[in-house]
C-alpha cells in the first residue's frame, strides 16, 4: 500500500523516487534508503510514509539483492516524533513500517551512526541486520519521557541481547555504545571507521555473498527460552530500579511487557506492550516528563540572543576558592578536559581542595564509573596556586569564594588586574547581586554569574546570571559551555536569589514557621517528600549545614536554627542537626530538637495545634509559585518552563509533576490563588498573590499561555 506522504502526491514508487524526507537509490544492486529528516530524522508521518513506500520499491525491484537503511545528517533516527503525542495517530504507524521491512524477502540492514534511540532502534530492531560506526550509540530513553517502548523494543529487544541486558537498557534509558552493543548480540558488527555508507555498502555485499540467512528478530527464541521463569531477572531490576520510578506506574509496565516478551507469543505480547504504552502516554506523569523535554531545550534559547552569536574561545579555566563549590566547580571542566587552575589562600587549604578532587575521581574508580586512566588524564589538567597571578593566562575564570559581599568584591578587583583582556569572569554567587560585583571589573560587559548548584559536579543546573552589561557574547559562551560541561543552563536575571534560590527562601519561611505553630521538622519533610522531592527543608538543612550564613559572633540565639548552632547541631557534618544521625549518617527524629521546638513556640506565644499534611504542601509550595509568577513579572526568567527547568534540574522537583510552574497550571491557577487568599487572612503579607498571578486567573489563562 502506498501513502501519500505530502502535497498530496501519489504516483508508483520508481528506484529513483526521491521524497522531501525518505529517498531511495540503487548501488550495485544494493538499495539504499536514506531518511533526511532534520534535526535528529524523528519518526515523523512523512518519514514513516515515505518508509514504506521505499521498501515497497525495493520490493518491488526485482536487481535489489538487499537493502540498506541510513540517515543523514547527525544521527540515525532518533526516536517517535515526540510532538505527533497527543494528537490522533497518522497512517502509517512505526508497526506498519516495520512489517514492511520484515515482509522483505531479501535481507534489510540498518546502518547506525549518532544515536539510534527510541522508535530509530525499535526501527532497527525489525531489520534482519544492524551495524554501526564506532562512535554510534543505541538506547531506548522512553522512560525519560514517561513511556516504554511502545515499536516493539520490550518484545525484540529481549530476543536479540537477553531479558536482563534488555530491562536495564529500557528501565535506564542509558544508550549503550557500538562495542558494548556488538558485545550484547544487539548489532552485528561495528564498522572499521566512520565511513557509514561505504561500510554499510560493503556489509550488505557480503551478506548477499554468503547468502546469510535472514533472520527476523521476532522469531529468534534462544535467548527467550532461556530467559523464561526465571524470576531472579525481574527482581534484579526492580531492586536496581525501584526508587527512580517513583510516582508513576512505569517499572510495573515495563516489566510486565518484557516478562510477556517471554511467556506471550510475539504478536501477543506486541498487543500487550501497546495497550501498557497507551496507559502511560495517556498519563498525566508522562505529559509532564514530556513538558519538560522540550522545556529543556527552550531554555536553550535565550531570548534577544540573535542566532549565530560569536562566542568567546575557553580552553583554560581558573577557579579561585578551593572549597566544596571550587572543588565541584574544576571537576566539571576537568571531566570536560579543560586544563582548570585551582587558587586558594593558604597551602593548607589549597591541599585540602586537591586532595577532596583527587579523592571524588578515586571513588568513581573504585565504584567502576570512571576508568583510572580516564581519572588520571583528568587530574593531569588540575594545577594549584596560591597567587592569582597564575590564573593570567585563563580564558575563564570563575570565583567561589565565602558568600560575602566584600570578600567577592576584593577577589573580583584583584583577579581584574591580572586576568588577560576578554576574559570572562564569573562569579559562583548563590544570592548576591551580579552587577554590584561586576562594578569593579574593568570589562564588566564580560563579567557574568555562573551559579552551580551542590554537589557542584552532580548536580545538572547551571543558573547563568546575565549582568546588566554582560555582553551578548559572554552568554553565548556560556550556554555553549554548560553543552560542553553537560550542564542544563538557565539564563535569570539579577535578584537576591536569582530563580531558584529566590523561590526557597519562600518556602523555608513557611517550613520554619510551621514549627513555631505545630508541625516538627519530620512532619515537613515527610509530606514533601510524598510530594516527589529528594528529601525535605530540613534535612536538607542538615546536609547543607544549618551554619551556612550563621556565626557565633552575631548569633542571637532566637531561632531554632541559631539555638541548634549554638548547641553544635550543625547539621551532618557534626552528627547532628534538626535529626540525630548514626555513623551512616541516618538519620531519625530528635527528641532534644522536638522539646526545643515546643520551648521556642511556647517562649513565642504560639497555641500550637495539628498542621494537616494539605496543609503543610500547601503552605510550602504556594508561596514558591507565586514568588515564581513575580521572576515572571520582573523578568528574571523569560519563560515559565524556565522555572520548571531551574526546579528539576537544581534541587530534584519530581519531573513527573513537571516542574512548579507547570504543576500550578495543572492543579488550576485559580486553586492556588484562592489558596494564597486564604493564607493571606490568616498569615499575612507572604501569601499576598502576585499581580500575574490575579490576571492570568481573571483572563482563565495558565503560565504556560505566556
Ligand atoms: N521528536 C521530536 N523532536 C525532537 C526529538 C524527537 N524525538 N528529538 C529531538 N528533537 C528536537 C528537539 O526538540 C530540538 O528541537 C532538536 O530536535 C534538536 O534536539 C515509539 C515512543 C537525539 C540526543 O527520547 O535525546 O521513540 O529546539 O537540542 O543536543 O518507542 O535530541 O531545535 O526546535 O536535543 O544534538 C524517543 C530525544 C522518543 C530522543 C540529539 N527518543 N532526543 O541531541 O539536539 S519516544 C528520544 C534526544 C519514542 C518509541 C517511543 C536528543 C538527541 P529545537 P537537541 P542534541
Amino acid at each position: 500500500m502506498l501513502y501519500l506522504c505530502h502535497e498530496n502526491r501519489r504516483e508508483e514508487p520508481t528506484m529513483d523516487r526521491t521524497d522531501t524526507e525518505v529517498s531511495l537509490d540503487i548501488d550495485g544492486g544494493i538499495a539504499v534508503v536514506t531518511v533526511d529528516s532534520p534535526p535528529v530524522n524523528a519518526l515523523s508521518q512523512v518519514v514513516r510514509a515515505g518508509l514504506v513506500n521505499a521498501f515497497e520499491a525495493a520490493r518491488r525491484d526485482p536487481a535489489v539483492e538487499a537493502v540498506v537503511l541510513v540517515c543523514a545528517g547527525k544521527t540515525f533516527i532518533a526516536g517517535a516524533d515526540i510532538t505527533e503525542f497527543g494528537k490522533p495517530p497518522q497512517a502509517p504507524s512505526l508497526a506498519e513500517v516495520q512489517a514492511a521491512i520484515e515482509a522483505m524477502d531479501r535481507p534489510v540492514t540498518a546502518a547506525i551512526h549518532g544515536t539510534a534511540l527510541g522508535g530509530g532502534l525499535e526501527l532497527a530492531l525489525a531489520c534482519h541486520f544492524r551495524v554501526a560506526v564506532p562512535s554510534a550509540k543505541l538506547g531506548l530513553p522512553e522512560v525519560k519521557l514517561g513511556l516504554l517502548p511502545g515499536g516493539g523494543g520490550t518484545q525484540r529487544l529481549p530476543r536479540l541481547v537477553g531479558a536482563a541486558r534488555a530491562l536495564e537498557m529500557i528501565l535506564s534509558g542509558t544508550p549503550i555504545g557500538a562495542a558494548a552493543a556488538k558485545a550484547a548480540g544487539l548489532i552485528d558488527a561495528v564498522l572499521p571507521d566512520e565511513d557509514l555508507r561505504a561500510g554499510a555498502l560493503a556489509f550488505a555485499r557480503s551478506i548477499v555473498a554468503e547468502d546469510a540467512p535472514r533472520n527476523r528478530t521476532r522469531d529468534r527464541t534462544d535467548w527467550t527460552d532461556r530467559d523464561r521463569g526465571d524470576e531472579t531477572i525481574f527482581a534484579a531490576a526492580e531492586k536496581a530500579h525501584g526508587r527512580k520510578f517513583r510516582g508513576t506506574s512505569q517499572l510495573g509496565h515495563v516489566v510486565a511487557a518484557v516478562r510477556g516478551s517471554l511467556e506471550l507469543p510475539f504478536e501477543e505480547g506486541l498487543a500487550l506492550e501497546r495497550k501498557l504504552f497507551a496507559e502511560l502516554v495517556a498519563s498525566p506523569q508522562s505529559a509532564a516528563m514530556r513538558h519538560v523535554f522540550f522545556a529543556e531545550r527552550q531554555a536553550g534559547k535565550v531570548p534577544g540572543l540573535k542566532a549565530g552569536t560569536p562566542t568567546l574561545s575557553v580552553e583554560t579555566v581558573g577557579v579561585i576558592g578551593a572549597g566544596t563549590m571550587g572543588g565541584g566547580i574544576a571537576m566539571n571542566f576537568l571531566n570536560a578536559g579543560l586544563p582548570v587552575t585551582l587558587v586558594e589562600t593558604t597551602q593548607a587549604a589549597l591541599d585540602r581542595g586537591m586532595a577532596t578532587i583527587r579523592a571524588n575521581y578515586e571513588g568513581s574508580v573504585q565504584r567502576g564509573r570512571m576508568s583510572e586512566t580516564d581519572a588520571a588524564a583528568r587530574l593531569a589538567l588540575l594545577s594549584g596556586a596560591l597567587d592569582m597571578e597564575a590564573l593570567a593566562g585563563c580564558d575563564l575564570v570563575v570565583e567561589a569564594v565565602f558568600e560575602t559581599m566584600a570578600v567577592k568584591q576584593a577577589v573580583f578587583s584583584r583577579l581584574d588586574a591580572v586576568a588577560k583582556p576578554g576574559a570572562i569572569l564569573a562569579t559562583n554567587t548563590s544570592y548576591l547581586d551580579v552587577d554590584a560585583i561586576a562594578a569593579l571589573a574593568n570589562w564588566p560587559e564580560h563579567v557574568l554569574g555562573l551559579h552551580f548548584f551542590s554537589p557542584a559536579n552532580v548536580m545538572k543546573l547551571l543558573e547563568v546570571v546575565r549582568g546588566a552589561k554582560t555582553a551578548p557574547a559572554v552568554i553565548a559562551t556560556a550556554m555553549q559551555l554548560a553543552k560542553r560541561i553537560g550542564k542544563t543552563a538557565v539564563v535569570v536575571g539579577v535578584c537576591h536569589g536569582f530563580v531558584g534560590n529566590r523561590m526557597l527562601a519562600q518556602r523555608k519561611l513557611q517550613a520554619d514557621a510551621l514549627l513555631l505553630e505545630g508541625a516538627m521538622p519530620w512532619d515537613v519533610d515527610r509530606v514533601l517528600t510524598d510530594f516527589g522531592l529528594p528529601m525535605g527543608p530540613f534535612a536538607m538543612s542538615d546536609l547543607a549545614g544549618l551554619d551556612l550564613g550563621w556565626s557565633a559572633e552575631t548569633s542571637k540565639g532566637e531561632t531554632v536554627r541559631e539555638i541548634l548552632c549554638e548547641r553544635g547541631r550543625r547539621g551532618q557534618k557534626t552528627g547532628a542537626g534538626f535529626y540525630d544521625y548514626d555513623a551512616a549518617r541516618k538519620a531519625t527524629p530528635s527528641a532534644d530538637v522536638e522539646a526545643l521546638i515546643l520551648e521556642v513556640s511556647a517562649r513565642d506565644g504560639y497555641v500550637r495545634r495539628s498542621v494537616s499534611d494539605q496543609e503543610i504542601l500547601e503552605r510550602c509550595l504556594y508561596p514558591m509559585i507565586n514568588e515564581g509568577a513575580k521572576i515572571l513579572d520582573e523578568g528574571i526568567a523569560a519563560r515559565a518552563s524556565d522555572i520548571d527547568i531551574v526546579w528539576i534540574h537544581g534541587y530534584g522537583w519530581p519531573a513527573y509533576t513537571g516542574g512548579p510552574m507547570y504543576y500550578a497550571d495543572r492543579l488550576g491557577l485559580g486553586t492556588v490563588l484562592a489558596g494564597l487568599r486564604r493564607y493571606e487572612a490568616t498569615h499575612g503579607e507572604a501569601f499576598h498573590p502576585a499581580p500575574l498571578l490575579e490576571r492570568l486567573v481573571a483572563e482563565g489563562r495558565g503560565f504556560g499561555d505566556l
